[in-house]
């Protein structure tokens, strides 16, 4: 059953990407040749399932995984032994440290379970703490910080500090800046926290397996001056996506061309996203941040917002763009700023609509409530 959905999957994708108006490697399709309506018959043009192959040759999955074995284990569900249910329910929460001598000691523990994100749906994750997404590491700029990281994984992992001004040694990136954390091993980071703004850290071994599966958090650097007009609410909210079937969970993007069928926001799909109650007047800073494999056009019912921090860095007054939808591609951080100028439910949602499905089934997925209250 499970290898069924699989080679569904897997043959769905092959027919998307054949059908894609820019293969550009089949620069004859649609030219001459073609019939009345447009269509290429199929006699004088041996099209292949899978752009760039050779003449005649159908790909199969079976051909592609003996082609590239080392991609094989993309299409394997992300799987860790006696995995359990999470003892949380809500991610990104503020993580606890302890003083030494003045400097702040974060503990992590990367480790699978099982996380809701959705009443009745489960994927099997792998975390930073048992949360998806991981606790939210908050400092104030020039804070000396030690985080000790602690491998609980059946695989190799490390973590690399996504904006942070960190030591290159300090960077994360497995083979370049240091060895893999393996599984059992314990791995620290230490570096002073520069500069102030929204940043997030997430494992940078197979990230495509391991970001995707929940190995992804927010670090939060204040500025150490108070800010002038500080935001009466102040959210931070990670986007991703997440690929389940059968009752498994894969890489969001086994193949490039394949698509999820679940997304999250903090680790939940609508409706089991935060509602996020405001009084009127408050004003409100949502800090976005892309996580995924996917950009996502966020809109904001209601209330015109303006961007005032990119990745990180304040975006200068002169220069803030007011908007109602901005586009948050992976790796990226907007912070946008509105005041809640009218009672009601608001909603912010992804505009690519279909990112507002649950399994194809609406409502669902990148969306939320702003409640506004007297
Ligand atoms: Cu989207």
């Amino acid at each position: 059953m499970k290898k069924f959905s699989i080679f569904v999957l897997i043959s769905l994708a092959l027919i998307l990407t054949a059908c894609a108006p820019s293969t550009g490697a089949n620069p004859d399709v649609g030219m001459p040749g073609a019939n009345d309506n447009g269509n290429m018959p199929m006699s004088d043009n041996p099209m292949t399932l899978v752009p760039g192959a050779s003449a005649g040759v159908t790909a199969t999955p079976g051909s592609m995984m003996a082609d590239n074995p080392e991609a094989a284990h993309m299409m394997e569900p992300i799987t860790a032994p006696n995995v359990q249910p999470a003892t949380e329910t809500t991610g990104g929460q503020p993580l606890a440290y302890r003083d030494e001598n003045g400097v702040k000691v974060f503990e992590l523990t990367a480790k699978a379970v099982q996380w809701p994100i959705l009443d009745g749906v489960t994927v099997t994750a792998f975390t930073y703490n048992g949360t998806v997404p991981g606790p939210m590491i908050r400092v104030t700029e020039g804070d000396q910080v030690r985080i000790v990281v602690k491998n609980e994984l059946p695989d190799p992992t490390t973590v690399h500090w996504h904006g942070v001004e960190v030591p290159n040694e300090m960077d994360g990136v497995p083979g370049v800046t240091q060895d893999p954390i393996q599984p059992g091993e314990t791995f620290t980071y230490e570096f002073i926290a520069r500069p102030a703004g929204t940043f997030m850290y997430h494992s940078h071994f197979e990230g495509d397996v391991q970001v995707g599966a929940g190995l992804y958090a927010p670090i939060i650097i204040d500025p150490r001056e108070p800010e002038a007009n500080p935001p009466a609410v102040d959210k931070t909210l990670m986007i991703s996506e997440w690929l389940m079937t059968d009752g498994q969970t894969f890489a969001a993007m086994p193949m490039s061309g394949m698509e999820p069928n679940y997304f999250t926001i903090n680790g939940k799909s609508f409706p089991a996203t935060e509602t996020i109650t405001v009084r009127k007047g408050d004003l409100v800073r949502l800090r976005l941040i892309g996580i995924g494999q996917f950009i996502h056009p966020m809109h904001l019912h209601g209330m015109p917002f303006e961007i005032v921090a990119t990745d990180g860095h304040p975006v200068p007054e002169g220069a803030r763009l007011t908007k109602d939808t901005v586009s948050v591609a992976p790796g990226e951080r907007y912070d946008i700023e509105f005041v809640a100028a009218e009672t009601g439910q608001w909603v912010l949602h992804c505009h690519i609509l279909h990112h507002t499905t649950n399994n194809n089934v609406e409502p669902g997925g990148l969306m939320l409530m702003i409640n506004v209250v007297e």
